[in-house]
């Protein structure tokens, strides 16, 4: 009853923020991504008698019941139990190859490989719909990193949650050159999380439902514009949309501001970059970190000038990466 799976993070092409239902983690409004390669969490889990208790070991160390990322865990564990119909404890070990929690999407990765894990283990056999809505019980993101390449997170109509799944927009091998270079402009842990910031926003910013009413518009063209190889449709889309949630984080009370100075600077130096011809797009998350879509053509001038920007301690160039999978070395 051991298994282990990696999982890729992914960035949102349009946006997720805000749930319409909190208990089954429904969102408000679909949304799209494209998953990374080479940022990813690797996750085993092992349910045993020989357990008296859960425990949850991130990054190489054991956390206490009292953290929050300890009880999310039990959580999804608890759910596999029941969904497999087992009362053994598990052991769960997880490593991200990357900073948790500073707005790349760990809790994505990190749900998709624990739950890809943590079925296998409890001998559950699901589809990958099945294993996108069992993600989604962990953190809506995780939704969409079940799949590879570009995918759709459609936010379903039914009560019970079933239909709010991951579906494939295009297979990795569609656009190969097709990138996103992930900045690293802080990896100090964010003051207010996704969870409790977008409920936030729901309750009290006025602008919340004009971005409701434009989001289906975006994902409409972000898709097209992936089937059909539009680079300039989805990268204005992309960033535009990024834009609109942002408006409402920072229209929210208290305000939620995640740009810090070099945030900007990236941000007006991608905008002076595309006047002089080398085109690239921006979109942001909860968080500081800009992800610059672009094309694998312009990678080399846009890393070079997004390492002179000051404040930039790292890049990482992602390609459409591939959807959870099973692997075979276990971390413990
Ligand atoms: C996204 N974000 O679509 C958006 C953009 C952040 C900004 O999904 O409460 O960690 O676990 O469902 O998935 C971050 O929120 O929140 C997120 P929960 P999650 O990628």
């Amino acid at each position: 009853m051991k298994a282990t799976a990696k999982a890729n993070a992914n960035i949102a092409l349009t946006k997720y923020w805000g749930k319409r239902d909190k208990k089954l983690m429904l969102p408000q409004n679909g949304s799209t991504s494209m998953t990374l390669s080479g940022l990813y969490t690797v996750t085993t889990v092992e349910f045993d008698k020989k357990y008296e208790k859960d425990a949850f070991v991130l990054d190489g160390t054991e956390l206490g019941e009292e953290r929050a990322e300890y009880k999310k865990v039990k959580k999804h564990l608890d759910l596999i139990r029941e969904k497999a119909g087992i009362s053994e404890k598990a052991r769960v070990e997880s490593k991200n190859n990357f900073p948790t929690a500073a707005g790349l999407a760990s809790s994505a990765s990190g749900f998709a490989a624990l739950s890809a894990a943590g079925a296998e283990a409890a001998g559950l056999k699901l589809s990958s719909q099945e294993l996108s809505a069992l993600a989604r019980m962990g953190s809506g993101s995780a939704t969409r990193s079940v799949l590879g390449g570009f995918v759709e997170w459609k936010p379903g109509e039914k009560e019970d949650g079933s239909d709010s799944v991951a579906e494939e927009i295009a297979p990795k091998e569609h656009w190969p050159e097709f990138r996103m270079i992930t900045t690293i402009v802080s990896t100090t842990e964010k003051k207010v999380k996704s969870r409790a910031g977008m409920a936030q926003t729901i309750e009290t910013c006025p602008y919340y439902r004009d971005w409701l009413a434009t989001v289906n518009e975006d994902i409409e063209n972000v898709k097209k514009g992936i089937k059909e190889k539009n680079f300039a449709l989805v990268g204005q889309t992309a960033e535009y949309n990024c834009l609109k949630m942002h408006a409402t984080m920072i229209t929210t009370k208290p305000a939620m501001i995640y740009w810090m100075p070099t945030t900007i600077a990236i941000i007006h130096g991608i905008l002076a970059w595309r006047e002089e011809g080398l085109e690239s797009y921006f979109t942001i998350d909860a968080g500081p970190q800009v992800k610059v879509i672009c094309l694998e053509k312009d990678v080399p001038s846009l890393e070079k000038r997004l390492q002179a920007t000051e404040g930039v301690q790292k890049t990482v160039v992602c390609k459409p990466g591939e959807g959870v999978k099973l692997i075979e070395e276990h971390l413990f």
